[in-house]
Formats: C-alpha cells, structure tokens, sequence
C-alpha cells in the first residue's frame, strides 16, 4: 500500500501504520515522502525501523504533487509484483479497518480490477464531512462523471486498491497531466484501455460504499486547488475522450454486488 506523505511530520498516525496487521495478507506500506520540508523524512525513518519487514519508505528530493508521489510509489510497489497494489491517504481519513472490504471485494469477483472507496452518507455509516467540502465535493463529482460518462459517485476518496493485471500495470507507466485530478485520470485510462479491449468503459471498476470516513485536520488541498482540479477535469474529458456510450458498461457493471458491511 503506497501513503503519499508531504509534510506529514506532526499528522502521520504512526502507531496505527504500526499495528494494522491483516489476517491471510502479507500487507506492506510504502511511505512516499514527497519532497518534505518538515521532519516527515525522520518520522518515517524511524517508524519504518520499527517494522522494516512491514513498512518502508521512499524519499523523493522535491515535491512533485499527490500524482507523481503516488505513481512513483506504485511503479516500485509494482516491482514486487503483489497480487493487489494501492495508495492510501496518510491522514487515515479513511480507516485501515476498511482494508479487508476492499480485499473481500476482489475475491468475491475476480472481474474487478480496481476497488475504490466511495464517501457516501447512508444511514447506518459514519461519513463526518465538513458541509461545505462535502458540497463543492459533490459539484466536482457530478463534473468528473460527466467528464468521464461513467455513472461514479466519488472520484476523490483516497483509498484504492488495484488488482496487478497487465491493464493495471499500464496504467501507471505515463506522468498524469494533473496533479490532484489524477484519480479522474486513472478513471479516464482505464476506460480507455476498457474500450481498446472491447468491453465496456466501467468493467472491473468497483465502488466501495465505505463504512466510516472522517474528515481529518491539517487538508493540504488548498482553494487555489479546487478551481485548478475543476479546469483538469475538462483537460482529461478532452484528452481521454472516446467514442461510445457507458450504457452496455452500467449493465455489466449492475452484475457486481456489494461486499457486506462487516
Ligand atoms: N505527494 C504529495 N502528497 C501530498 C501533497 N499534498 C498532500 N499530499 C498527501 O495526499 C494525501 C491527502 O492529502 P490531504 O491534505 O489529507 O487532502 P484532503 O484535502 O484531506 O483530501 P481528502 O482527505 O480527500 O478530503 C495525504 O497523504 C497527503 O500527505 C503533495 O504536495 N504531494
Ligand atoms: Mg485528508
């Protein structure tokens, strides 16, 4: 699992990377420190001596963006050639304890390549999200999906797993054009290789209703990012665009069922 960390020094719940362990999964952490300028670099120096067996980090000399962070840490994840790959954000918005969901989802299915967890408020969940996040969240959402012509729900959620196929592999070999967008982007690739393939754009693509999510303090996303996400995502519907319809898509993908809460 590749956590992207810009200056995580002070946020990084340590002892939680620390304890996670997963029944049946020889799970391992690869902490990218992006270009720092705090003391992330020690921090994770000095939890991944803890458990070397289990968490290690890569440390890039500049900041290069969430994206490049990211693909940089799954191209060396991928050279271990793991049966599932992913990134995870650092502040655990997104609970470790969700782990297993995503792994039940694969082997339920073994069609699904790509698990993504998906913020939505049901009753029953516990989605905390500051209002307002949580409205101009749902604005870019609604824009990606008609960017991408896939009927997803959250783009933006920081935890994915990916199963290591060919088609995953590849999706990782090129620099995204966004830096914060590139979520859209791996969708808008993937469709694309979907739709080389001949099958529909949405196959393997699995959203996770999660069953708790917390916004966490300390968002480095700042306004300035919000608008630039905005403009990427018409840059990506413009520079993926394909022709045909979701609609075959939407009827295969209705055939995956959602893995139970517990
Ligand atoms: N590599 C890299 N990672 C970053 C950068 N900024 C933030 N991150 C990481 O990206 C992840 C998400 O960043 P956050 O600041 O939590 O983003 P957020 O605004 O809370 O986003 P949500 O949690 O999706 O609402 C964390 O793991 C950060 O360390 C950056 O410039 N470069
Ligand atoms: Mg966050």
């Amino acid at each position: 699992m590749i956590v992207p960390c810009y200056n995580e020094a002070r946020r990084l719940p340590k002892k939680k990377f620390l304890d996670f362990r997963m029944d049946n999964f020889d799970l391992r952490f690869l902490f990218v420190n992006d270009g720092s300028s705090d003391e992330t670099q020690s921090v994770l120096e000095t939890m991944c001596a803890q458990a070397p067996e289990r968490l290690m980090s890569l440390r890039l000399m500049r900041n290069v963006g969430k994206a490049e962070a990211v693909r940089q840490g799954m191209l060396h994840g991928l050279r271990d050639n793991p049966d599932f790959v992913g990134f995870w954000d650092a502040d655990l918005a997104t609970s470790l304890e969700e782990l297993p969901r995503f792994c039940g989802a694969f082997e339920m299915n073994p069609a699904i390549e790509l698990v993504m967890g998906s913020r939505i408020r049901l009753l029953g969940r516990t989605i905390e999200r500051n209002a307002a996040r949580h409205y101009i969240g749902r604005i870019f959402a609604t824009a990606a999906s008609i960017a991408l012509r896939m009927p997803v729900y959250d783009t933006q959620c920081g935890a994915k797993l990916f199963r290591r196929t060919p088609e995953i592999v590849t999706l990782f070999a090129q620099k995204f054009i966004s830096k914060w967008t590139f979520d859209v982007e791996i969708l808008a690739r993937l469709a694309a290789s979907n739709c080389a393939r001949g099958v529909p754009a949405e196959s393997g693509i699995f959203e996770l209703p999660l069953a708790m999510w917390r916004d966490v303090h300390g968002s480095k996303v700042k306004l300035i990012d919000g608008i630039r996400a905005h403009i990427d995502i018409v840059r990506i519907g413009w520079t993926y665009r394909r022709s045909g319809t979701s609609a075959q898509a939407r009827t295969a993908a209705s055939g995956l069922q959602i893995p139970s809460a517990n």
